[in-house]
């Protein structure tokens, strides 16, 4: 991250965007973890913001099979990217503490409306590039990304303004291992840089970052990190939602939070899919607070 800036966290007590509940519970956890007081004691200057600047969504029924709970997912998400953009115009570092992943949409426009050229490093073990039409669950956390490309309903493509809010070429994936049939096609259509789980096996986690962070920071403005803790293998990360096996060791994880630091482009953050009902005890909420730390400059030594 971009190290001299002060840090706003966003929580984001919300998942509606997911299939199952219980991400709402993220934050609080993540926080119980002691994130604050370990960004603190790496000198960060932190804000934690509250999260009155939610509307509660209770009353709103809003849904569709495809688009499920839809108007909750749009008036959260409106609310949030009004949060980050004024976090940002504070001249702080958003980090926002999901919740479900279709926070991104709204993190991810503020940022690009704040830097015009934004590139995006979605860490996970998904593409979250489902449209409406090509979704196999109708949840919209998995079409988050898609979203922001300017694809699916112009209910999520408009937040923040009508349209793209992201080039593909300024895309990058990594630790994919669950991609639907259209996800795949739209990877290959569009030429998104996709580092698999497999390109890790292959070329390890230095070399994938290294062009990962390429990929992000040649010819943009800023770059946003949305990272999905269930990237991080279950045995691991337990606690979280949509798990997949095989995905990134506790090292990898720990060496991208770290060369992301040193690469020092990130402007903007999400952390995201902790699932406290899930856990085993705090395990998964502690790696989320480990991650943080790595990523704003812990060090071994
Ligand atoms: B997450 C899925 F079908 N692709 O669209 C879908 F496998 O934010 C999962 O990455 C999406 O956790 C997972 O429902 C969304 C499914
Ligand atoms: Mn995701
Ligand atoms: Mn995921
Ligand atoms: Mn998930």
């Amino acid at each position: 991250m971009k190290e001299q800036l002060p840090i706003t966290i966003l929580p984001v007590p919300f998942d509606w965007g997911a299939g199952r509940r219980g991400a709402a519970s993220g934050p609080e956890a993540v926080l119980q973890a002691g994130l604050v007081r370990r960004l603190q004691k790496l000198g960060c200057r932190v804000q934690l913001r509250s999260d009155d600047y939610l509307p509660n969504t209770d009353a709103d029924r809003r849904t569709s099979a495809k688009l499920k709970h839809w108007g909750r997912v749009q008036t959260m998400n409106e609310a949030l990217a009004l949060e980050a953009a004024a976090a940002m115009r504070a001249g702080t570092f958003p980090l926002a503490i999901g919740g479900d992943h279709s926070l991104a949409i709204g993190t991810v426009a503020a940022a690009a409306k704040a830097r015009r050229r934004i590139g995006v490093l979605w860490i996970d073990a998904h593409g979250d590039l489902n449209t409406p039409q090509t979704s196999p669950s109708g949840n919209i956390h998995g079409m988050s990304l898609a979203a922001l490309l300017g694809l699916g309903d112009p209910r999520f493509t408009g937040i923040g303004g009508p349209g793209a809010k992201l080039n593909p070429g300024h895309i990058a994936l990594v630790g994919a291992r669950e991609l639907d049939v259209g996800e795949k096609e739209l990877i290959r259509e569009l030429g998104i840089a996709c580092f698999t789980m497999h390109d890790i096996d292959r070329y390890g986690m230095a070399r994938v970052m290294e062009n990962a962070i390429r990929v992000v920071s040649d010819g943009t403005d800023g770059v946003h990190l949305s990272f999905d803790i269930d990237s991080v293998d279950p045995g691991e990360a337990p606690g979280t939602g949509t798990p997949v096996r095989g995905g990134l060791n506790y090292r990898e994880a720990h060496l991208a939070m770290e060369m992301l630091h040193e690469a020092a482009v990130v402007t903007s953050a999400d952390l995201v899919e902790v699932n406290p009902l899930l856990d085993n005890g705090q395990r998964t909420a502690r790696l989320a607070v480990e991650l943080a730390a790595s990523f704003a400059g812990e060090r071994i030594l």
